[in-house]
């Protein structure tokens, strides 16, 4: 597929997605969800690729959310397609195998703040701006941010960021556990790159699991979680990655992985 409003660069392993529309702001249209959802499948499937990252083109939105333009005057049956393409960019980001970065680079509001929390987690630069203004528009976060907001800033910090539909700052996204990180401007990019090279360096297989329980256990009671982390953990021990980094650990070397 050639895209138009997005630019996936694949560099050392490192996959890189950046939504490319930056004269409005990087906005989700019906064109963009599409080629989201392409492009995760695209990185999903690409064994070179073992860590992807998430960005906004430009210097100052990330993803200042849903196409207002285009969602104005959609009919319902519309309104439902919008959704239903909404929903599949969402679930190819949220269920990639490998893991995912989102670099936040200037706005992320309302579903381009949802983007963000599908992915595992969040850098963000200082000048980030992040909110949900969906209220201010007669609608509420439906990608998902009810659920992950909460899960990451409890429910009285998550209503009130909704409710009053404010914009807040990076530091306080971070203080509110909303986001991993806050760095200079200039570094992000530099900053999450260094950042997935060290993921990129360690055993595929074994991230892999690892997301996959984590992200499972959300769902499941701590007992069952418990006795399936047991199950995967034995799993490590049918991949060549678990002999080749504890082998390489005897022999006083780096390990190299294949994610077999
Ligand atoms: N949609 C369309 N265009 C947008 C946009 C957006 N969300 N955000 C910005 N733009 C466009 C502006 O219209 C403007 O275009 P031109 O007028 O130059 O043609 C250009 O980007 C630059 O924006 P501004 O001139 O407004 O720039 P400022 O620096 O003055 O302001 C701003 C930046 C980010 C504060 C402001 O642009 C703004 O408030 N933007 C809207 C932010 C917003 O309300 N976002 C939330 C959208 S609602 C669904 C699930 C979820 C959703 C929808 C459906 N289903 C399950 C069906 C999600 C909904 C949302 O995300």
């Amino acid at each position: 597929m050639d895209y138009k409003n997005v630019i996936v660069e694949i560099n050392d392993g490192i996959g890189v997605l950046k939504i490319n529309r930056p004269k409005a702001l990087n906005a989700l249209n019906s064109e963009t969800l599409i080629e989201i959802m392409d492009a995760a499948k695209a990185l999903e499937s690409n064994p070179e690729v073992r860590v992807v990252i998430v960005t906004g083109e430009g210097d100052k939105a990330f993803i200042a959310g849903a196409d207002i333009l285009e969602m104005k005057d959609l009919t319902a049956l519309e309104g439902m397609a919008f959704s239903q393409r909404g929903h599949d960019a969402f679930a190819a980001l949220e269920n990639m195998q490998k893991p995912v970065i989102a670099a936040v680079n200037g706005y992320a509001l309302g579903g381009g703040f949802e983007v963000a929390l599908a992915c595992d987690f969040i850098y963000a630069s200082e000048k980030a701006k992040i909110g949900f203004p969906e209220t201010t528009l007669g609608i509420f976060p439906g990608f998902g941010g009810t659920q992950r907001t909460a899960k990451l800033a409890g429910l009285a910090k998550t209503k009130e960021l909704i409710f009053t539909g404010k914009t807040i700052g990076a530091q306080e996204a971070y203080d509110m556990g909303l986001i991993n990180k806050v760095v200079p401007h200039d570094q992000l990019m530099s900053d999450v790159m260094a950042l997935a090279g060290k993921i990129k360096a360690n055993g595929p297989f074994s991230i892999r699991l690892a997301k996959q329980l984590i992200n499972r256990s959300l769902y499941m009671s701590t007992d069952d979680a418990l006795m399936l982390e047991a199950k995967d953990f034995g799993l490590c021990f049918a991949t060549k990655d678990q002999k080749e980094g504890m082998t390489a650990f005897v022999e006083k070397r780096k390990s190299t992985f294949k994610g077999e």
